[in-house]
């Protein structure tokens, strides 16, 4: 088996590739062109993936590569994905993140309409929420443009299923977070400058929303979910997620309380992190993942919170020793 994944550099594309490869597959990471090479998460497998240039925002790109390329399976996980970017670049972000699914639907409907497809769907979909705990048919409100652009992405998905009849699944995945996490996301934004402030290096943390609550679960579980779903014999759309939810405040706890240190010496909200419109609550009623894939999670908040800390406290280690 072949699978191809956009956005193989990010969080979900490395923990993907790292999947797929103990399953056997050969794996192809489309890249865009960079002056700079940025394969951190990706270092460790860089002999054992195939990585080809092309990008969501050109169309001809994207025929070639899935041309050149070949894949049973494509799991489209690039996107601009920070969700304050989302209001500075709004035009960009729907270039990327919505009509980028189209452009890649497109090119699987002329090049081979029998390759199975993955789109990275987002829990940000259901934004200022209509019911609690959120399950497939909750209806979306999003609150901000990158989730009006993932609500296109999830329906463009659906409709490409049910007017060419491709086996395309859209997979509405709760925060998941890791070591591997983008510094500017909140989980990592807080376990990196907790590692900071334990080992001396930074005195202060500056967030926005505390009260904000997330069902957060690790990035490695969610990615066996995403093949999963391509692996059923009618293509579906699920609720990933952990089934709780937690507010940052509480993350905050647990990780400095981790290094033995107490939040409230330390943390402190500005204006300036807040957003313009705030998703209050999510949570995953992930019933039907877990009857229909046989899918659950297995790393708990606290476990997560933890070896996230873990990580970022080796991280700093190793940068003053070197
Ligand atoms: P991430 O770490 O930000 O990775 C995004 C990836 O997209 C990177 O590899 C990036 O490449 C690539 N990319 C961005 N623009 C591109 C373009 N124009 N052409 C080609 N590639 C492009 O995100 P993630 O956390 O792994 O998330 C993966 C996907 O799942 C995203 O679509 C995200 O929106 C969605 N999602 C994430 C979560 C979550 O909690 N993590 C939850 C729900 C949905 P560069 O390295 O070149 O920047
Ligand atoms: O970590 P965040 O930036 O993630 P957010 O906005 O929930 O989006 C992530 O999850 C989505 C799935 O629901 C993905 F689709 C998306 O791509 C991304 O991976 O913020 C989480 C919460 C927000 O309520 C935010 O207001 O944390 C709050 N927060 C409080 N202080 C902060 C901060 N967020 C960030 N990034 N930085 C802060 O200082």
């Amino acid at each position: 088996m072949r699978a191809l994944i956009t956005g193989i550099t990010g969080q979900d594309g490395s923990y993907l590739a790292d999947f797929l490869l103990g399953k056997g597959y050969e794996v192809y990471g489309m890249v865009r062109r960079s002056s700079t090479e940025s394969f951190e998460r990706i270092n460790h497998i860089i002999d054992k993936v195939t990585l080809k240039q092309a990008d969501l925002l050109d169309q001809l790109s994207l025929i070639e590569l899935i041309k050149d390329s070949k894949p049973d399976e494509i799991y489209n996980l690039g996107a601009q994905s920070f969700v304050p970017t989302s209001w500075n670049q709004p035009v960009l972000t729907g270039e990327f993140t919505a009509l980028g699914v189209t452009r890649v639907l497109e090119a699987i409907r002329l090049v081979n309409p029998k390759i199975k497809f993955y789109q990275a769907s987002s829990s940000e979909m259901f934004g200022k929420v209509r019911a609690v705990p959120q399950n497939e048919s909750t209806p979306f409100h999003p609150r901000s443009p990158y989730g009006v652009a993932k609500a296109y992405g999830h329906f463009i998905t659906v409709n490409y299923r049910e007017s060419y009849d491709i086996f395309a699944c859209s997979g509405i995945l709760f925060n998941h977070e890791s070591p591997r996490r983008g510094k500017e996301f909140v989980t990592r934004k807080i376990t990196s400058e907790v590692a900071k402030i334990k080992l001396g290096k930074a005195k202060k943390l500056y967030l926005g929303n505390l009260e904000a609550k997330r069902d957060w679960g690790f990035a490695g579980d969610y990615v066996e979910a995403m093949w999963l779903m391509l692996q059923q014999a009618q293509a579906d759309d699920f609720v990933i997620g952990t089934g709780e939810t937690h507010s940052v405040k509480e993350f905050v706890e647990i990780a400095f309380d981790h290094v033995g240190l107490d939040y409230k010496k330390y943390v402190e909200s500005k204006k300036e992190f807040f957003r313009p419109a705030e998703v209050d609550l999510l949570v995953a009623d992930n019933t039907k993942a877990k009857k229909v894939l046989g899918w659950q999670p297995k790393v708990s908040f606290d476990e997560l919170v933890k070896m996230m800390v873990d990580a970022d406290l080796k991280l700093q280690e190793m940068a003053r020793v070197a």
